[in-house]
């Protein structure tokens, strides 16, 4: 089945938060954020930019009814700075006008007097000063102290991974206005309903259900729109409540880019420890994860970054920790992956330092560990249909990599000028929210009386193509047309207490909430043919529309069926509840059972380096991904392709600068590059793995949102091979993004 949104989004008909009709009397706002990194307001002026024609009222911390508080895990964020400020471009003041650009025009005219204070920018400086978000974690498996003089090499180094703009399509925002009963209703671009809900009831000081948080789709998250959407749906819902006015707050690009928070950049110290055969023995990280100004989902990401420390390899004694450091930058949020790219490139990082130091290829580091069945993860959990070996074996077979091993070897020694590099990515991605209670989604069910079906869910479609698996999931159970079936928008007052989607169970979740609510109408609409043709329910099914008997046809369709059942007075709504089984994780131990399953693949990635610019194209990624039984391999491919580009850019073009006094450098799409149709690799091959996929995930099918991300890491590895084929002096180093600057410098270290 296709995308079902592809041709409304191509032909523009795809509503987002800025094309909702407006209403008469609808006001705008727009935001004065901090111009300094850090220090004490001193006094705020505001005449002017009130006095400018237009501006209907400019809003402080002061107008809060409720609570001035956004923290979601933490409280520790402001939703208006009151008497300090921690960032550039932190929300001080929002402006409301008649017209958006009169708002934009009233906030040049507003200044803040800023004492500064001493910033900080560098997580391992924020450390230092004992500047921490939340307490430091530690994850164990065997005894470190114990292995090292088991081991017969040692390496230690230090690794960078730098930030990541989301640059979703939509800018965050929202739009807001007064319903009945002074209660409010917020359109916002958010992946997270509830949380949108209850931040802006604390805001306002209401209860929740005075709050209708409704979202249609999303031009792009990625994860930026996971706690980021937030402020800016409080802000207008804060506006909309006080003066009493349909208000909208949509970002303009550089705002959203100067305001909003990043993927975390870590920087590790990782020591490594290997037997006379390669075996890791002992690995030891200390990482410094630079969170910015407020907790945000820090605490989450450290969290997954821990869990997913030793990639794709079983280690048996590891410690690794993760300090969470506060810095003045704006809060670093989720990120495709969340925080587990960081882990994964620093234990890669890690493995390539010994193959490079004991003069062998890092392939056999690779292959020598690799998680096998049974194995323990450092928290406890056991690994279960361990796909990692079956995705390696069968990529080096399906695309013949000593083929490509040998190609890379003899057009490097045929060329002077270019040189190539391979690298292998290996993937192992835990799937479930790391914090269980989260694993939860509901969906709500209509059957109406012609036939056709309304289903409403927690899920919010952000491109990931969730609404056509939803469709696909109860057109399966009912056996009906997908053209029958509708996805309303995901509301709060039709589905409440949602997760936001992401970490990457969305469909797994909310589709299997579904499933649970579909199969019980089913069963209804089964008893209720059973009356019709005086038999046994269990005589029945329902296949292609119409009732069969013991296979054959009774002449009920289901138009007939669902008019009957309806006359009947058979309830024909139904809510289904799903929490995920099985999962469980002990805080205090840290160790437990906290993914459902895990996701495997392995990618091939090949690079050419121009050796005279540094400048670089990725020829070949070849992929075994592990999709379980995918239900829809056009959506699927779709997220390996998407994730695995946005990976390379990570690693390779997309760089997040900021001056040493907190100024985002990086600050537009002259000076952030982010991957375009040029540098996608020039081919892009994905083979499913052949294998059943575990009964938890979505009809087998395995959640996919996330876990490609993480094959772009390879192309880090390849480049560096590549340069070193050119220059031997190259001193191997991880300092992502390893931007043609940078390669072009490493071409000729001496
Ligand atoms: N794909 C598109 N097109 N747009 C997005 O914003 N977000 C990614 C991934 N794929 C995203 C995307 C992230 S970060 C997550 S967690 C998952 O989609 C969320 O959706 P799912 O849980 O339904 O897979
Ligand atoms: N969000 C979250 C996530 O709150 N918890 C998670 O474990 C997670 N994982 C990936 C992406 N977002
Ligand atoms: Mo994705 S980072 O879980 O929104």
């Amino acid at each position: 089945m296709k995308n079902i949104d592809s041709k409304n989004h191509v032909t523009g008909k795809s509503v987002y938060v800025d094309d909702i009709p407006i209403q008469a009397g609808t006001l705008f706002g727009a935001v004065f954020g901090s111009p300094k990194a850090h220090g004490r307001i001193l006094s705020l002026g505001t005449t002017e930019a009130e006095l400018l024609e237009g501006v209907v009222k400019i809003f402080t911390y002061k107008d809060i009814p409720g609570r001035n508080q956004i923290g979601g895990i933490i409280e520790d964020e402001p939703l208006f700075a009151e008497n300090e400020v921690h960032f550039i471009g932190q929300p001080i003041a929002l402006v409301v006008a008649k017209s958006e650009i009169i708002a934009r025009k009233a906030v040049k005219l507003i200044n803040a007097e800023i004492e500064e204070l001493e910033v900080i920018t560098d997580a391992r400086e924020a450390k230092e000063k004992g500047n921490l978000l939340i307490p430091s974690r530690t994850f164990k498996l065997g005894d470190v102290e114990n292995a090292w003089p088991k081991c017969d090499y040692i390496f230690e180094g230090k690794v960078e991974s730098g930030g990541q703009e989301h640059l979703y399509i939509e800018t965050q925002g929202s739009y807001a206005y007064l319903t009945d009963n002074n209660s409010i209703k917020i359109h916002s671009s958010t992946q997270g309903a509830t949380l949108v809900q209850k931040i802006a009831a604390r805001v306002l000081g209401l209860p929740m259900h005075r709050i209708e948080v409704d979202v249609a789709r999303l031009g792009g998250g990625f994860g930026g729109k996971e706690d980021q959407a937030t402020p800016y749906a409080c802000m207008a819902a804060l506006a909309s409540f006080l003066i009493q006015k349909p208000v909208k707050v949509i970002l303009h690009r550089l705002d959203d880019i100067l305001m909003t928070g990043k993927r975390h950049p870590y920087s590790t110290d990782f020591k490594i420890g290997l037997s006379e055969n390669y075996r890791i023995l002992a690995y030891q990280t200390t990482m410094f994860q630079n969170g910015g100004a407020a907790s945000d989902l820090s605490p989450a990401i450290m969290e997954r970054t821990l869990f997913h420390s030793t990639g794709a390899y079983f280690i048996p004694n590891t410690e690794v920790t993760v300090h969470s450091c506060k810095t003045n930058l704006p809060p670093n949020t989720a990120f495709r992956g969340f925080g587990a790219p960081q882990g994964m490139f620093v234990i890669e990082s890690a493995i390539a330092k010994a193959a490079c130091e004991l003069n062998i290829s890092k392939r056999l580091i690779q292959e020598t560990n690799f998680l096998k069945e049974g194995n323990q993860f450092q928290y406890g959990q056991l690994a279960e249909n361990a796909n990692i070996e079956k995705c390696y074996y069968s990529a080096i077979k399906t695309y013949q990599v000593n083929e490509i091993e040998k190609e890379v070897e003899g057009f490097n020694s045929k060329n002077t000028n270019y040189k190539k590099g391979m690298a292998i990515m290996p993937v192992c991605f835990g799937i479930s929210f790391t914090k269980t209670p989260m694993n939860q989604a509901r969906a709500l069910v209509h059957i109406y009386q012609d036939g056709s079906v309304g289903i409403s869910t927690g899920a919010v479609e952000m491109g990931q193509g969730v609404n056509t698996k939803l469709i696909q999931v109860a057109s399966q159970v009912f056996s009906i047309n997908p053209g029958r079936i509708k996805i309303e928008t995901t509301n709060t007052t039709r589905v409440a207490n949602t997760s936001p989607t992401a970490a990457s169970s969305g469909a797994d979740l909310n589709g299997n909430a579904l499933k649970i609510a579909c199969t019980t109408l089913l069963k209804r609409l089964k008893s209720t043919s059973s009356k019709m043709l005086s038999c046994d329910a269990s005589e029945l099914s329902i296949e292609g529309e119409k009732v069969l008997k013991n296979g054959k046809e009774t002449g009920i369709g289901w138009n007939k069926l669902v008019e009957t059942a309806f006359l009947g007075r058979v309830c024909l709504t139904e809510n289904g509840h799903y929490a995920t089984p099985v999962i469980h994780f002990d805080k205090t131990k840290e160790k437990g059972y906290p993914f459902a399953y895990h996701v495997y693949g392995v990618a091939i990635v090949t690079v050419t380096l121009d050796c005279i610019r540094g400048i670089y194209e990725f020829d070949d990624v070849k992929i075994i991904h592990d999709f379980g039984n995918s239900m829809n391999t056009a959506i699927d491919n779709g997220q390996v392709e998407g994730a695995l580009v946005q990976g390379i850019g990570w690693v390779t073009m997309e760089e997040v600068a900021f001056s040493k006094d907190g100024k985002l450098l990086s600050n537009s799409l002259s000076t952030y590059k982010v991957p375009d149709i040029y540098s996608v690799p020039k081919n892009i091959e994905i083979i499913p793995l052949i294998v059943d996929g575990p009964e938890l995930a979505l009809l087998r099918s395995k959640a996919v949102g996330e876990p490609p991300f993480m094959y772009g890491i390879g192309a880090y590895f390849a480049l560096t091979k590549a340069i070193r084929a050119f220059n031997p002096n190259y001193k191997l180093d991880f300092d992502a993004p390893l931007t043609p600057e940078k390669v072009l410098l490493r071409l000729y270290q001496k």
